[in-house]
């Protein structure tokens, strides 16, 4: 359950995240696809992570301290033409760097918009994930525009062509922000992740 959502800070880069031992849940994908509207309807917080209709709102890692114990983080989208300073494979350094050098980063929520076939800068972001052994999961965001048959023939489009590289698929879950569809699903799984986490970290 979620409690108590605060808005910590923003990092240019990676030195300045949060120097303490509480796990980020962290949440990426293509500009516009989200990201920040999940982090306000998972939290009922809405303005707590900014939200726009231009994509390449949010140019900064965000954190969001929960329930005084951990973090949900909102990043920067990637595939936005105007964003520079690109590095692997077009992504942007302070994507790849949080993702795959900073130790706070706990586990990423790729967010895919459910009404797109599978799109080749995502599966780009998971192959790379997937070969740096990161842990994640997959979002398909605004499944109010779809109906429920639509939804499930996209979910399963995806699962097939990630089945063609992968032997197992990634916990998958369907949102919407607009309706609050997939929320209990969604904390339900950080929860399971944060539990593990502080397992570990007691020993
Ligand atoms: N219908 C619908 N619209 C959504 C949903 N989630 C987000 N949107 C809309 O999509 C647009 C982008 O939302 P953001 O949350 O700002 O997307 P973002 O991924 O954070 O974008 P960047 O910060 O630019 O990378 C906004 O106009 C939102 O209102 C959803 O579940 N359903
Ligand atoms: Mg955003």
């Amino acid at each position: 359950m979620i409690t108590k959502a605060v808005f910590k800070c923003s990092s240019e880069r990676i030195s300045q995240v949060p120097k303490d031992n509480l796990p980020d849940i962290a949440f990426i994908g293509r500009s516009n696809v989200g990201k920040s509207s999940l982090i306000n309807m998972l939290t009922r917080h809405h303005g707590l992570a900014k939200v726009s209709s231009t994509p390449g709102k949010t140019r900064l890692i965000n954190h969001f301290t929960i329930n005084d114990s951990w973090y949900l983080v909102d990043l920067p989208g990637y595939g936005y033409a105007r964003t520079s300073k690109s590095t692997r494979g077009g992504f942007a350094k302070i994507i790849t760097d949080y993702v795959f050098k900073c130790e706070k980063m706990h586990f990423l929520f790729v967010l895919v918009d459910s009404r797109l076939a599978p799109q080749r800068i995502d599966l780009d972001f998971i192959e790379q994930l997937g070969m740096n052994g990161v842990p994640f999961g997959i979002i398909f965001t605004k499944a109010d525009k779809l109906s429920k048959t639509q939804l499930q023939r996209s979910i399963s489009t995806y699962q097939q062509t990630l089945l063609q590289q992968w032997e197992e698929l990634p916990p998958m879950f369907a949102s919407s922000s607009e309706k609050g569809t997939g929320r209990d699903e969604i904390i339900g799984y950080i929860e399971e992740i944060l539990n593990n986490f502080s397992k570990y970290s007691e020993k």
